[in-house]
């Protein structure tokens, strides 16, 4: 019998909770999105963490996927089903992260940079920042820096959010703080800046004026911002 099998017929007990992420990681891995799904409903009507079902059973899933991919041990197919599955996971979890919201805070336009299709990092920090109730607007994948500012400037943003995953790609970062200085919005609009390969040293040299490692940091920084 599986873990999920136990949550539903109210068999929860403590000491469950790292099973359950165990079994969600694995459905991950092996591209089970139906599964994936079910099993982060389950956990999530039994009462666990929202935050704690998606780092713990999700991002580790994903993780291990990383890792396997960086040793040629899968290929992309298999990095994508994941991926698939991992999108309707997070899809699934959306209204319990967002349940501890409250009214729009404010606006924020958010991307992944030109020439990056890399989104799923990019869709964690939206579905963080929409949990602490701040207005998203989702520019989607391959996002030149003219965009962000139009965006934001047309939606009355106070912030730009940037995911970058490639090196070759996080230098687009550069063209948006850039953008931001020549049009003298320094003071109304502020850019945030993560994804795997950007760092504070980065940031800082590109004068981005928030860097953050993970999305939930994002979406903490994102509120300081906005009550500043
Ligand atoms: Co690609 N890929 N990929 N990939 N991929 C990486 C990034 C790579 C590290 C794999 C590897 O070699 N080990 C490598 C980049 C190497 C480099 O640049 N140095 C790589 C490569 C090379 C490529 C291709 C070039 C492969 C090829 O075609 N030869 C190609 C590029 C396509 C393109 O974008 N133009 C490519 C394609 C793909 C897929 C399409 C197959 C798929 C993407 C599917 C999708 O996103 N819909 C894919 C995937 C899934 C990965 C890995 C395995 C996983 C990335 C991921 O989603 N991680 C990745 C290896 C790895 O990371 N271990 C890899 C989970 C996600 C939650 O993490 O996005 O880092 P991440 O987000 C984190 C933080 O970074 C942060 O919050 C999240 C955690 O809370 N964060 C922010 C992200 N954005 C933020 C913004 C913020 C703040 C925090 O503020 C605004």
């Amino acid at each position: 019998m599986y873990i999920a099998d136990n949550i539903y017929e109210g068999r929860l007990t403590i000491g469950m909770n790292e099973q359950v992420f165990e079994e969600i990681s694995a459905y991950l891995q092996k591209g089970n999105a139906n599964k994936v799904k079910e099993t982060v409903l389950a956990a999530a009507e039994a009462g666990i963490d929202p935050e704690e079902i998606l780092t713990k059973g999700m991002l580790s899933g994903m993780d291990i996927i990383g890792e396997k991919f960086k040793k040629n041990e899968i290929f992309v197919p298999e990095v994508l089903i994941a991926a698939r599955a991992m999108k309707i996971g997070t899809d699934a979890l959306k209204p319990y992260l967002a349940k501890a919201g409250v009214q729009a805070k404010g606006t924020v336009v958010i991307g992944t940079v030109k020439g990056d299709l890399h989104d799923i990092g990019k869709n964690l920090v939206k579905m963080m920042l929409e949990g602490k109730g701040i207005n998203v607007i989702d520019l989607g994948v391959d996002v030149p820096a003219e965009k962000f500012l139009d965006s934001a400037l047309e939606n009355n943003a106070q912030i730009i959010c940037c995911s970058a995953l490639l090196t070759t790609t996080m230098g687009e970062m550069r063209n948006v703080t850039a953008l931001v200085k020549e049009r003298g919005l320094n003071d109304k609009l502020k850019v945030m800046v993560g994804g795997a390969p950007v760092t504070q040293a980065f940031a800082d040299e590109i004068g981005a004026d928030v860097y953050t490692q993970d999305a939930a940091s994002a979406a903490q920084e994102a509120i300081k911002i906005l009550s500043a």
